[in-house]
């Protein structure tokens, strides 16, 4: 099977929770490694205009955004499903929630404490970006409302963990924990002995440390230019189990524009197939070639490129 290359920064919350889904499926992957904040030249062309990260590259497939990742994952590696039968509704709208509810709450607790160190570029970048401010000053005065934000998600953790299950739905890890998780893990990893004042993480620790456990799997290093090329070198594969069915009534051959609901970064293509999970989007350059990029459903909307 294809080696599947992910695009990521190690301090990135998100690319945490699929380096936890290779550890967790024991599979074997590539990393690139991608600024931490923009020029991204290597990566947009693999992502028709995506910058968020990770990206995950299979040959000429480009999957954007984790909670499709994940899934895709879970298609190609079906053991432990990270979306188990049975759940997979249930996970999907608490993940969703989970990532939103976490991750700039409790980055911004981290910045409250580490911001001096934070670079400029990173900062301006983000305020552009997000129209979020991580400098230090701005992190310490959200710190009471952040404390409620992360207060809450917390509360909500410990209450599924209650009886005693090793994870929030069940006996195994899912793509719940992975989201509950990420926002917490960079704020335990990077805010030093400080952050257990303003975040307490005693009582999930042991569900924490589980997660942490189960480490990244195998992972090589691979170049941006490397992994251009294995897009070029390789063809996108059919889309099957996508049908054309766009409840925006766009058809196959259309040119569109994918928006987030919740960032500005869109992906501009061909529309190749679109279902009510998945949106698939045909982009070339000369670069990376001809790729199909992946997008999920939920938390997009894809228009005709011009009505936007
Ligand atoms: N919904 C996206 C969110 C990804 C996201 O916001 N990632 C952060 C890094 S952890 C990001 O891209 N920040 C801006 C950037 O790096 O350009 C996902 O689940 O992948």
């Amino acid at each position: 099977m294809t080696r599947p290359i992910l695009h990521h920064y190690d301090l990135s919350p998100f690319a945490e929770k699929v380096r936890l889904a290779f550890g967790h499926k024991r599979v074997e992957w590539a990393s690139v490694e991608v600024p931490i904040w923009p020029p991204r030249p290597d990566m947009v062309p693999l992502t028709g205009g995506y910058r968020r990260i990770p990206a995950l590259q299979i040959g000429a497939d480009v999957y954007c955004d984790t909670a499709l990742i994940l899934s895709e994952l879970d298609r190609r590696y079906p053991d432990h499903a990270l979306y188990p039968a049975g759940q997979v509704g249930a996970v999907t709208a608490f993940a969703a929630w989970a990532d939103a509810a976490g991750f700039v709450p409790a980055a911004t607790l981290t910045t409250s404490i580490i911001g001096d160190g934070v670079p400029a570029e990173f900062i301006a970048d983000r305020i552009a970006f997000m129209k979020h401010d991580f400098s230090l000053a701005a992190s310490r005065k959200a710190a009471p409302v952040n404390r409620q934000r992360v207060t809450a998600l917390i509360g909500i953790i410990a209450d599924m963990l209650a009886d005693g299950r090793p994870f929030l739905f069940g006996d195994t890890l899912s793509a719940a924990d992975l989201a509950a998780y990420h926002p917490l893990w960079f704020a335990r990893s990077n805010g030093g002995e400080e952050i257990a004042r303003l975040i307490p993480l005693d009582a999930l620790a042991p569900w924490m440390d589980r997660i942490g456990a189960i480490g990244h799997g195998e992972r090589t290093t691979l170049t941006a230019d490397d992994a251009l090329a294995v897009a070029r070198d390789a063809l996108p594969d059919p889309t099957e189990g996508v049908v054309d069915g766009d409840p925006g009534s766009l058809v196959a051959g259309d040119a569109v524009l994918v928006q987030a609901d919740q960032a500005n970064d869109p992906v501009r293509g061909t529309l190749v197939a679109a279902n009510a999970r998945e949106i698939v989007v045909r982009h070339s350059s000369d670069v990376a070639g001809t790729v199909h990029v992946h997008l999920p459903r939920l938390g997009y909307a894809v228009v005709r490129d011009g009505d936007a």
